[in-house]
């Protein structure tokens, strides 16, 4: 029968989890059945909140489009890298950090061992073709011992992670669609980077050939 060249029991898991340094975590497969509803809401949230290229302090225009949802939202121009309540372009409040986002950012840490994060920062990165992040630390917040969680969908990227230092020798992986990242504790101010994204085909149901990463954040003293 045509059914039996399909796996339906555990043979062929869709969620795992693999642990990369004390404090990180990769679950892969975390969000592919909320996918489809992170995508409408990520459109959602541009159709107010448009991807931007933000200028760095120093004076180059960022490869990633940007944008932010929650109370407050990252931002980075000539004058340095902050949160910031309003967004510049609109000078307006960010939009709101839907619901669905919040509960599995919420879910994703405390599998990780975070329990009690409250997030009240979500920066949305969109990456086109080429578009990459260079070697850096998130230290814009108050609470280092709120992790950072991040959703990756779309396109596949190569992920560079290395250690406290900036010369600190980077480990290499690949973040695909679905998967969700954990970083806390001793981790959460590891040295990381996003390879130029690669050309590729869209996963269903994304029509467009763009990586996005949602980053949830605890911004202001918990
Ligand atoms: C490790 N974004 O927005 S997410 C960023 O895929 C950022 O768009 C990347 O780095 C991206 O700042 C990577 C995974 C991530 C986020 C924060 C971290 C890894 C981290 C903070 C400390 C260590
Ligand atoms: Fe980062």
């Amino acid at each position: 029968m045509i059914e039996d060249l399909f796996a339906d029991d555990d043979s062929v898991p869709r969620q795992w989890q693999e642990s990369l340094t004390p404090g990180a975590v990769i679950l892969r497969g975390f969000v592919l059945d909320t996918a489809p509803v992170l995508l409408q809401q990520i459109d959602a949230i541009a159709s107010c909140a448009p991807f931007r290229h933000l200028v760095t302090p120093g004076g180059h225009v960022m490869s990633v489009g940007m944008t932010n949802c929650g109370l407050l939202g990252w931002v980075s121009d000539e004058l340095g890298y902050r949160y910031s309540g309003i967004d510049p372009v609109s000078q307006a409040p960010w939009p709101l950090m839907p619901d669905i986002f919040r509960q599995l950012a919420v879910e994703a840490a405390a599998v990780a061992g975070f329990a009690n994060f409250n997030p009240d920062a979500c920066l949305i990165n969109c990456y086109q073709p080429g578009s990459r992040l260079t070697l850096h630390q998130d230290k814009n917040e108050r609470d280092f011992s709120q992790p950072i969680v991040s959703v990756s969908l779309g396109l596949p990227a190569t992920f560079l992670f290395g250690g406290l230092q900036r010369e600190d020798v980077c480990q290499r992986f690949p973040l695909v669609h679905g998967d969700v990242m954990v970083w806390g504790g001793p981790s959460r101010l590891r040295y990381h980077a996003v390879l130029p994204l690669k050309e590729g085909i869209p996963p269903w149901p994304l029509r467009d050939a763009v990586r996005y990463n949602l980053t949830f954040r605890r911004v202001l003293a918990a």
